[in-house]
């Protein structure tokens, strides 16, 4: 029998399907276990061999748990809202439903393919109304929560407002907008209702504001910051402006202190939550206040944010960012030009651009002064932009002989640096050493270890009332607002322009039809092309715009928004929810997946709680997994998930790199022309070379500069030749080019890069599942290398375990249940049981898969055909190579798939060797060995090696002189 691989992999994948082989129940009383892979967002080219590398380790890992007695939750779906699908209906006109539905098609024939243990009852789709609904509702519990920083916890808006009713806001401790006013219950009770929700804004969880945003012009949308790399759009590379707009944002930053501790409660890769650490960048200070010195009437304080309140003697001069509110307030009608002037020159560089360049010193001086705190001394105020608007208060106390961007600042527009520090140690390690330094010159900070300068000056400020101790984060709220159609809509409507929020119990808002999916020609976003996106309040549905009317105001100008219920037609909002919104919570949502009453029930929850294992790329620490810390803290402050982290571990695999193949193009005589690889360097010399029969002069001045082009790796074979015609007909516009060959043929350079469908480099799975199996392609995934490593991709290699896996198939060839395995077969067995539980315990797959090969060669040169030893191995094997294994669990007599077989017990007593292999020596030189008990005593194994015919026939009927045994090593016979 051969392995016929194509046979058996459709058989069991066929099994599985129709016998929901790895459906989860929510009610078991095996102990749980929830294995995740990050779902993918399914685009047009499909899987390439790098994204189910983690899959694969999941797979692996969840199929292991089952082994192990676990009732295992393994679940897949798609994150199918986002911009390529969009993209293409705009370019297309094809709905982004169709796009989606088509290539989620494709992805589940591939998914399928490879085998996997997915339970898919439980799929879920982030563009499916079913599922954004409780994306929506998740939205609608944060509009209507604050935080609590004296309980440190979300709690309901409701119990605010009981608060304003009966205190105002003096005393709350919330997470808010710095400018929201102080106001009594008495100003409260007179409020109109459209302040009062303006106010509550400033509170919620959720709000709109007019925000700072990365505005991307080409792409008609705005960006989160992780969505921009090197000051461009990720997607496509496009610029990217800062511009004001009213946007839903997410106050995250509430959350700030509490998403760096939980770091310390989740086993996640030190890398990862490094970068979350940095996102976040906490800083420790204080906050100092400056009055300005001013003759008018109306007082102004700058309040700046300092790491280093120790060094505020050294405060010499002020700068503020260019934006501050404060700029044109104070700036004097002399410095007002030059003031104007400058501001408006930074506005057109990003803030990105101004952190990174810390050599252009740029600023303006606003003619004013403040007073130090301590000194009363007068420093002037300058703005300049290396101080970021957006940053601790947008307002700096320079301190140029205590940091570097303040010295070069007061050095380049020759403000006075004071002397301050005479006698004093300021060498750059001196004030690195944050121990020991002794920074301040002044009576009470003198002489003071840093850290006891740090508290005092604090201390100093605060009797002053000029300051406090503050903790700053570089965390900003997250714009929620994105100006895109293939988006979950807000369940949003407006009245009198206040944001009001559908009723759980109507959702989902459905996405609504439209005709073109760009913005409309008023600037709106594409939903402002729907013709059917109004709100009626009354019947709770959504109509017709021509149903809108104009919100009314009563004769005391109270409008619609004062009585309790609306009950006209409003408008939709416009804007739809960014890429992160689904994925934020689509852990939780495949616990309870069709639940229909509630995001899921109380059972499922309480059993499943959390994700025990989460794989997944690194490219998300900033974006996916940061926000979905946040919702989960949120979940669990409201009392909806019962854990406040979402993943208890996590592991990021490693990148598989591609080998692109790269054709050199240049110009000759106008044409267009590539250079083979081994050719480039004589293009540098004077070189006359013949293609089809005519003459080119190949001085460096007939030709263009050479240019590096990708080629499709498919195109190229093992030996690096490019197939021209195959290569003309891709690429068409190349017909006719002239290809300067080495030795008649076309050699391509290859580097080594990310696997990308942009780079041509990507090897399908299909094909590779065509030729060797989804087993060989599994097993090769992991042979490859440690999991959270990258590693390049090579096809050539899978050959490798492909012909283990035919060594394994003819190893059960014959299986006799009546053989009694010897010790050696046991030995071998349960050295593999040991090794590969650890393996796989340990995250090391690879490693797994060269313990198999030593084991198929052991037991293939032990002949050994005992059912004891092969049953075993057979599921040690399944979980890497789940269809044969399947397929040998049936042949071995099992009616029962081998998924829930349990994993094989190792036992410490068959590695322990018995017995000894003694090298028999005559005279020194070894004749023969014998197999002893390592127990034996030294006379007995005398008296057996005497015995030995091989013994009788060196010595010839002599009698030996000595006879040396020493045991568990050697026997010697001297003479
Ligand atoms: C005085 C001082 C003296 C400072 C000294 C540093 C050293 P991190 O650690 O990043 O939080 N700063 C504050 N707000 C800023 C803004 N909006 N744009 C640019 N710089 C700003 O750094 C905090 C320090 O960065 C603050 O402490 C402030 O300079 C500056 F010897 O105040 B320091």
């Amino acid at each position: 029998m051969n392995y016929n691989f194509r046979e058996i992999e459709a058989k069991w994948q066929k099994y599985w399907a129709n016998n929901e082989t790895f459906k989860a129940s929510n009610n078991s009383n095996r102990p749980k276990f929830y294995a995740l892979s990050m779902f993918p967002y399914p685009s047009g080219a499909g899987l390439h061999v790098g994204h189910p590398l983690g899959y694969i380790a999941t797979d692996i890992y969840a199929r292991y748990k089952r082994h192990k007695g676990f009732n295992v939750l393994h679940p897949m779906g798609y994150d199918s809202f986002g911009l390529p699908a969009e993209q293409y209906a705009i370019q297309t006109g094809q709905h982004p439903a169709i796009t989606t539905e088509t290539n989620i098609k494709r992805y589940r024939e591939q998914l399928d393919q490879l085998g996997f243990s997915f339970d898919w009852s439980r799929e879920v789709r982030t563009s499916d109304p079913n599922y954004y609904k409780w994306t929506q509702w998740v939205f609608i519990q944060l509009f209507n929560s604050w935080y609590n920083k004296n309980t440190d916890k979300a709690e309901a808006i409701t119990d605010l407002i009981s608060i304003f009713e009966k205190e105002g806001n003096a005393m709350v401790n919330a997470a808010s907008d710095d400018d929201a006013p102080i106001f009594s219950a008495e100003d409260w009770a007179n409020f109109s209702e459209k302040t009062k929700q303006e106010l509550l804004l400033k509170y919620r969880l959720t709000y709109l504001a007019d925000t700072e945003v990365n505005w991307c012009p080409a792409l008609g949308t705005v960006l989160a910051n992780d969505e921009i790399v090197n000051g461009v759009s990720e997607r496509g590379g496009h610029p990217v402006i800062r511009k004001k707009m009213t946007q839903w944002s997410m106050r995250i930053t509430a959350y700030a202190q509490r998403l760096l501790d939980g770091l310390d409660t989740i086993d996640w890769p030190q890398p990862l939550k490094d970068s979350q650490t940095n996102w976040i960048g906490r800083s420790e200070g204080a906050s100092a206040i400056f009055n300005v010195i001013s003759s008018a009437i109306e007082k102004h304080q700058i309040e700046v944010f300092t790491t280093r309140p120790d060094t505020i003697f050294g405060a010499s001069f002020m700068t503020l960012a260019p934006e501050h509110e404060l700029v044109a307030k104070i700036t004097t009608p002399e410095q007002k030009e030059a003031v104007e002037a400058y501001v408006e020159a930074t506005a057109k560089r990003s803030e990105r651009d101004r952190m990174a360049d810390v050599k252009t010193i740029s600023g303006a001086f606003t003619g004013a002064y403040a007073e130090h705190p301590f000194t009363k001394e007068p420093v002037p105020i300058w703005i300049g932009d290396y101080v970021l608007a957006g940053y601790g208060t947008g307002a700096v106390m320079s301190v140029p002989c205590g940091d570097q961007r303040d010295y070069d600042f007061a050095k380049h527009f020759n403000i006075p640096i004071p002397n301050i520090f005479e006698g004093v140690d300021i060498s750059e390690e001196a004030f690195a050493d944050k121990e020991k330094t002794i920074i301040a010159n002044s009576d009470f900070l003198n002489g003071l270890p840093y850290k006891k300068a740090v508290k005092l000056a604090i201390y100093e400020l605060e009797k002053l009332g000029q300051g406090q101790g503050k903790i700053n984060y570089r965390l900003r709220d997250a714009v929620f607002s994105r100006q895109r159609y293939w988006g979950e809509p807000f369940p949003v409507y407006y009245v009198d322009g206040m944001p009001q929020m559908i009723a759980d119990k109507h959702l989902p808002l459905k996405l609504p039809e439209v005709e073109k999916y760009l913005p409309t020609e008023t600037g709106e976003p594409p939903l402002g092309n729907a013709t059917i996106w109004a709100w009626d309040a009354k019947n709770n549905k959504v109509v017709s715009n021509e149903m809108l009317k104009q919100v009314q105001h009563d004769e005391a100008g109270h409008s619609e928004l004062d009585s309790e219920s609306h009950t006209g037609v409003y408008p939709l909002e416009l804007n739809t929810m960014p890429g992160w919104a689904g994925s934020s919570q689509y852990f939780n949502r495949y616990m309870d997946a069709h639940n229909d009453e509630a995001i899921y029930s109380q059972d499922a929850i309480d059993y499943w709680e959390d994700v025990d294992l989460y794989i997944g790329g690194s490219e998300h620490a900033t974006g996916h997994l940061l926000y979905s810390r946040f919702w989960q803290k949120f979940l669990f402050d409201i009392g909806v998930a019962p854990k406040d982290e979402f993943a208890k571990k996590l592991i990021n695999q490693g990148m598989i790199t591609g080998t692109s193949a790269f054709i050199y193009r240049t110009n000759i005589d106008n044409k267009i022309t590539f250079v083979s690889k081994g050719r480039i360097k004589e293009l540098g010399s004077y070189l006359v070379e013949m293609i089809e029969g005519k003459e080119l002069d190949l001085r460096p001045q007939n030709y263009g500069a050479l240019q590096k082009i990708h080629a499709d790796v498919s195109l190229v074979n093992a030996s690096d030749e490019l197939d021209i015609d195959a290569f003309k007909k891709w690429q068409p516009e190349y017909k006719d080019a002239d290809f300067i060959l080495e030795d008649g043929k076309y050699i391509v350079g290859r580097e080594i890069e990310k696997m990308s469908k942009s780079k041509y480099n990507v090897v399908n799975p299909d094909a590779i599942c065509e030729e060797y199996g989804a087993d060989s392609l599994r097993l090769y995934e992991m042979f490859l290398g440690p999991l959270e490593q990258s590693k390049p991709w090579n096809t050539a290699g899978i050959t490798g375990v492909h012909s283990f896996l035919k060594k394994l198939w003819k190893l059960y060839a014959t299986v006799d249940e009546s053989i009694e395995p010897s010790a050696e077969n046991l030995k071998t067995l349960h050295k593999t049981i040991k090794k590969v539980e650890e393996d796989i315990e340990h995250f090391s797959f690879n490693t797994s898969v060269s313990t198999f090969m030593i084991c198929v060669n052991e037991l293939t040169a032990q002949k050994c055909i005992s059912k004891a030893i092969l049953e075993p191995l057979a599921i040690l094997v399944s979980p890497y190579a789940p269809h044969i294994a399947e397929e040998l669990w049936e042949r071995l007599g099992h009616s029962q798939s081998i998924a829930e077989a349990p994993f094989p017990k190792f036992e410490e007593k068959y590695l322990v060797e018995s017995s000894k292999e003694y090298p028999i020596s005559f005279n020194g030189k070894t004749r023969f060995t014998m197999e002893l008990p390592l127990d034996m005593g030294k006379d007995d194994i005398e008296a057996a090696v005497m015995a030995h015919e091989k013994t009788q026939a060196q010595l010839q009927g002599r009698t030996p002189k000595k006879v040396i045994v020493v045991p568990g090593k050697i026997v010697n016979i001297v003479g």
